[in-house]
């Protein structure tokens, strides 16, 4: 049976995959936290590669974080993410890996481009300036998996997954994504009968995929991939304000939605294409979980673990 070593096991994504893996019964895996090995540090890297000698990464571990974390703490996302990126893919090279999976995020590609953004977009440009330090961080990522695939004939590949949300998020005020920082906001406004205040217009789009769907979508790639990089996306793209509409309905929130311009809006949209997913799955695709009923969920999952999920 092969080992599969899912770094950053323990995160939104990271659970997801674990909620999934009963379904595949060849492999073995191991989900990291940070706690096990701090993967910022080359020789706890080491450690862990000689201590489970996996066959295959799935490299999700990464410093994450939504639009002000990204704005607000640059150093910081550039730093350990150049760090972690590095120390597991030049392991996963001295350790023999078979094939590793590393992921990125559309955010990475460039600003000004035209749309729909594919794969080939990638370096025609610098990235959103809000999350610039982030983005160089995972593009540095993409062109080291590329490296040792072209000097090596390693099969490291990359998937690019677009804004993600679903239970284990990470639900903080100020570093969470706009899903689940909405979703925690609309649950103090209804509990303390306050406006459900959003930031910026409301205006930007975004495509919102579920992360069990992404993990399934993932573990294809595992399974067949070899396409250096995959954007992994759901085709329906949705305004911050409409997402905000429906975190209410879920909520029966009926009290006052207000705007508050004086945040930033960041990227006004980072619209991608599924062509090379849509090819890649056309024997067998998969059925993409709604945004209403994924956010119900995302709710619901919510109100249950609030105590103990990361707020
Ligand atoms: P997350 O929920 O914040 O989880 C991050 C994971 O990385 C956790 O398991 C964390 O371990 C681990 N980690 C952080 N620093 C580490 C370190 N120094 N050493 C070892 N492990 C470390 O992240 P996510 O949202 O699941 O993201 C997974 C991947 O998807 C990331 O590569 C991210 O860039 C990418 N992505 C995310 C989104 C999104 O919307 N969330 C969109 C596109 C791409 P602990 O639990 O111990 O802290
Ligand atoms: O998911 P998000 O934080 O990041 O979404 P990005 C930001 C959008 O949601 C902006 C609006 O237009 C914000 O004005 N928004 C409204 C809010 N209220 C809130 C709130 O309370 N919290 C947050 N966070 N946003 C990220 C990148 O970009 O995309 C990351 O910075 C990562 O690196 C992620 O790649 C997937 O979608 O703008």
């Amino acid at each position: 049976m092969k080992t599969i070593v899912v770094t950053g096991g323990t995160g939104l994504v990271g659970n997801a995959i674990r909620a999934i893996s009963a379904s595949y019964a060849d492999y073995e895996f191991v989900f990291l936290s940070s706690k096990m090995f701090n993967l910022a540090s080359l020789e706890e890297t080491r450690k862990m590669f000689r201590t489970y000698k996996p066959a295959i990464v799935i490299h999700l571990a990464a410093c994450v974080g939504g639009l002000y974390k990204n704005m607000n703490n640059k150093v910081e996302m550039l730093e350990k993410n150049l760090l972690i990126n590095f120390n597991v893919v030049s392991c996963a090279h001295e350790f023999h890996v078979e094939k590793l999976v590393a992921c990125l995020s559309t955010c990475i590609f460039p600003d000004k481009v035209t749309y729909p953004i594919d794969e080939s977009m990638l370096h025609n440009g610098p990235p959103h300036v809000s999350n610039d330090a982030y983005a160089y961080a995972k593009r540095m990522l993409e062109v080291h998996c590329s490296a040792y695939r072209e000097q090596f004939g390693d099969r490291f590949i990359c998937v690019t997954p677009t804004n993600i949300y679903g239970p284990h998020d990470n639900f903080n005020l100020e570093d969470a994504h706009v899903l689940p920082a909405l979703i925690h906001k609309c649950h103090l406004a209804k509990q303390e009968g306050r406006d459900f205040v959003i930031r910026g217009s409301g205006k930007p789009l975004r495509q919102f995929i579920y992360s069990e769907d992404l993990a399934n979508m993932i573990m294809r790639v595992v399974e067949k991939g070899e396409d250096p990089n995959m954007i992994l996306s759901v085709p329906d793209e949705y305004s911050i304000k409409q997402v905000g509409h429906l975190i209410a309905a879920s909520f029966d929130y009926e009290d006052r939605i207000v705007f508050d311009p004086s945040f930033a809006d960041g990227q006004y949209k980072k619209t991608v294409s599924s062509d090379m997913w849509t090819t890649f799955s056309k024997e067998d695709p998969i059925s993409y979980t709604s945004i209403q009923n994924g956010i119900s969920q995302t709710v619901a999952w919510f109100k249950e673990h609030y105590a103990e999920s990361r707020v």
